[in-house]
């Protein structure tokens, strides 16, 4: 068929708008306008006592030349290609044994590491040498460089998250590597942490970063600080009625979430602790610090103990329950800063 050849059947026109590279919305729009969000995403529990004897396995079995990050993916059933752990973010158990550097790279992706287990490895992030502690929180925004190092005497692993789901879907994604020898720190040891620690009290000669207002400037959070926030409160506050006490690690510039595209927060449930069932469109990825419990997504029930990793998609009700006896302590990271900055952070109370 020539350009100026008019169509006589439907079929035929179906035909021809399909060979221009158009579509009929008529015959899509349901799934391009749905009432209400609809997600491939399921809620997923990815078990630690499982996944640690794999990593160890692969500890040997793969060196970390060859690996670049040895990393086991935690990829959720529903988002398998590109495989993401929910919509926007990714998780995963970095290992690093004894002697070994993870080289210096850097991407456009964010990313932050949860310490598991293990001590003695060290984080260079752009310059600045950061010791890893099982609990603390340390920062890799994007393009930043940074390597891992480990010069203590057993495995040490942790929770990788970044938002390279988030990034490429966006077709933000860069890549390099630092081909030369590793550069001489640039600053004195755990600075940014020293100078930011207590959070009310920020260094005068610093200005925040114009160009990144919403990276936070500190390199690691570290546990024994989260840990006196928490012991501060004790059971003097009432918390939140669906994660309760939950705190939020803060850029010490804004008191906002800690980079552009995570947020990351700390909770104690206490025992006997039932939370209020609700749902808001952000995804939510959730690791086991201390304590067992159950989380209900929908009809999903995930029953959790120390060290596992578990996820509540975006728009699915959930609710956390603790049995008596014992506190729970959760760590977790979502992409509500994301869903805020655009407008389309919804959430409601079931
Ligand atoms: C990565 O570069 C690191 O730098 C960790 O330690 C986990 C997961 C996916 C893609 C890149 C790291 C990663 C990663």
């Amino acid at each position: 068929m020539t350009s100026t050849d008019v169509p006589t059947t439907d079929e035929g026109a179906y035909a021809d708008l399909a060979g221009l590279a158009a579509a009929p919305l008529w015959r899509q729009y349901g799934d391009l306008m749905p009432a209400q969000p609809v997600s491939p995403a399921v809620a997923h529990l990815w078990p630690y006592a499982r996944l640690r004897p794999l990593a160890l396995h692969f500890s040997t079995a793969l060196s970390i030349a060859e690996a670049e990050r040895r990393v086991l993916m935690l990829v959720n059933p529903g988002l398998t290609d590109p495989p993401a752990t929910v919509n926007t973010l990714f998780a995963g158990i970095q290992i690093i044994m004894p002697g070994e550097t993870a080289r210096t790279h850097r991407h456009s992706a964010n990313a932050f590491r949860f310490i598991i287990e293990g001590d003695g490895a060290v984080t260079t992030v752009n310059g600045e040498r950061l010791r890893m502690h099982p609990g603390d929180l340390l920062l890799t925004p994007g393009w930043h460089w940074h390597d891992h190092a480990h010069d203590g005497d057993t495995p040490m692993m942790w929770l990788d998250g970044l938002d390279y789901p988030l990034v490429n879907s966006l077709h933000a994604g860069f890549f390099e590597i630092y081909d030369h020898p590793a550069p001489p720190p640039r600053t004195p040891d755990e600075l940014s942490t020293r100078q930011f620690m207590h959070g009310r009290l920020n260094p005068t000669w610093l200005t925040p970063d114009t160009e990144h207002p919403k990276v936070s400037p500190v390199g690691n959070y570290p546990w024994a600080e989260t840990e006196r926030a928490l012991a501060a409160i004790a059971d003097d506050a009432q918390g939140s009625a669906a994660e309760g006490i939950l705190l939020e690690y803060t850029n010490p510039w804004t008191g906002g979430p800690v980079l552009p595209t995570i947020g990351a927060r700390i909770a104690r449930l206490r025992a006997g602790f039932t939370g209020l069932p609700r749902r808001h469109t952000a995804s939510t990825i959730y690791h086991v610090v201390s304590g067992s419990g159950a989380t209900t997504v929908g009809d999903t029930r995930l029953d959790w103990s120390e060290r596992d990793i578990f996820c509540v998609p975006g728009w699915a009700q959930y609710s956390h329950q603790v049995p008596p006896g014992s506190d729970a302590t959760l760590f977790s990271y979502t992409d509500e800063p994301v869903l805020r900055t655009l407008g389309l952070y919804r959430e409601q109370w079931l």
